[in-house]
């Protein structure tokens, strides 16, 4: 049994995590704005599972935010195995000249600082305990860029950079950093990219067969269940109908 912090457990792929980890007994602490949801969830786990869930209120963009908690519940932060940097976003789809500052700062402040505050936050326990995971979920955002993607494409390569460099930082004290990057999956992200717009959010996935949050559980529980001398450092997931980010067959369905 794992203590696993999952940030943005509220919806999508972070939420499938908590349901596909807390089935094989793992004790989690799950973070979201929505605490409504995140309660919600808590009990379902709680009560399906018999496991142990924490749920807590965070907007990770606030490093004062993230640090109140962490030292709030330190005696559970403390014994983290394995932190999934999950919680991100995209906010809007528009050319460079275009873009909104207000979507920019959200999706700098989410994917990328939140991202390294609650890894500073965290990762000095894994140092301590000389064990750890750290998983971040990036994206095929952050191996190429395409047109209109351009921030949300910088956080991802940001992401994916971290990744890279936050692994040799960390290897000599015992903890490992992967990254899962997957591409086109149905979660809430389309809706919150086009701002609830449903008609244009469903488009996206027109004629094809997205992946489900559980595909991308389904690897991160294959990354933490690795014999103990495998480190699964980067993976790429795609649906399979997509061959790049701009790439994908839908001539088939
Ligand atoms: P969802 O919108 O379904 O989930 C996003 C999660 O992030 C929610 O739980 C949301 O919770 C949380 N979140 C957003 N902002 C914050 C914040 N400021 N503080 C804390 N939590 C926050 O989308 P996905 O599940 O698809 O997205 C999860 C990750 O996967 C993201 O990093 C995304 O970039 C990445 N990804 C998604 C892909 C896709 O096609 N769906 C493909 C590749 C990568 P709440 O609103 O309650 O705070
Ligand atoms: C989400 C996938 O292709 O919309 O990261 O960037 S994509």
């Amino acid at each position: 049994m794992k203590t696993i912090c999952i940030t943005g457990a509220s919806s999508g792929i972070g939420e499938a995590c908590a349901h596909e980890l807390a089935a094989q007994g793992h004790a989690l602490i799950l973070c979201g704005r929505r605490a409504d949801r995140l309660k919600i969830l808590r009990q379902h786990l709680e009560t399906t599972y018999n496991t142990s869930v924490l749920d807590l209120e965070l907007d990770v963009r606030y490093y004062k935010s993230c640090q109140e908690v962490v030292n709030r519940h330190e005696a559970l932060f403390s014994k983290t195995d394995i932190l999934i940097n999950n919680a991100g976003l995209a906010a809007g789809l528009a050319p460079i000249h275009e873009g909104q500052i207000n979507h920019w700062d959200q999706m700098i402040d989410t994917n990328l600082k939140g991202l390294l505050y609650m890894s500073r936050l965290i990762s000095p326990y894994m140092v301590k305990r000389k064990q750890g995971k750290i998983i971040l979920i990036g994206s095929v955002a952050g191996k190429e860029t395409y047109p209109n993607g351009n921030v949300y494409c910088a956080t991802k390569h940001a992401v994916d950079a971290l990744a890279r460099g936050m692994r040799m930082d960390l290897i000599s004290h015992g903890v490992q950093v992967s990254a899962i990057h997957p591409g086109m999956v149905e979660t809430e992200f389309s809706m919150v990219r086009f701002d609830g717009d449903r008609e244009r959010a469903n488009a996206v996935y027109n004629n094809m067969t997205p992946l489900k949050g559980i595909d991308v559980a389904k690897a991160v529980t294959w990354m933490i269940h690795s014999p103990e001398h495998v480190h699964i450092a980067d993976v790429v997931i795609y649906p399979a109908v997509q061959a790049s980010a701009t790439i994908v067959n839908r001539s088939n369905s």
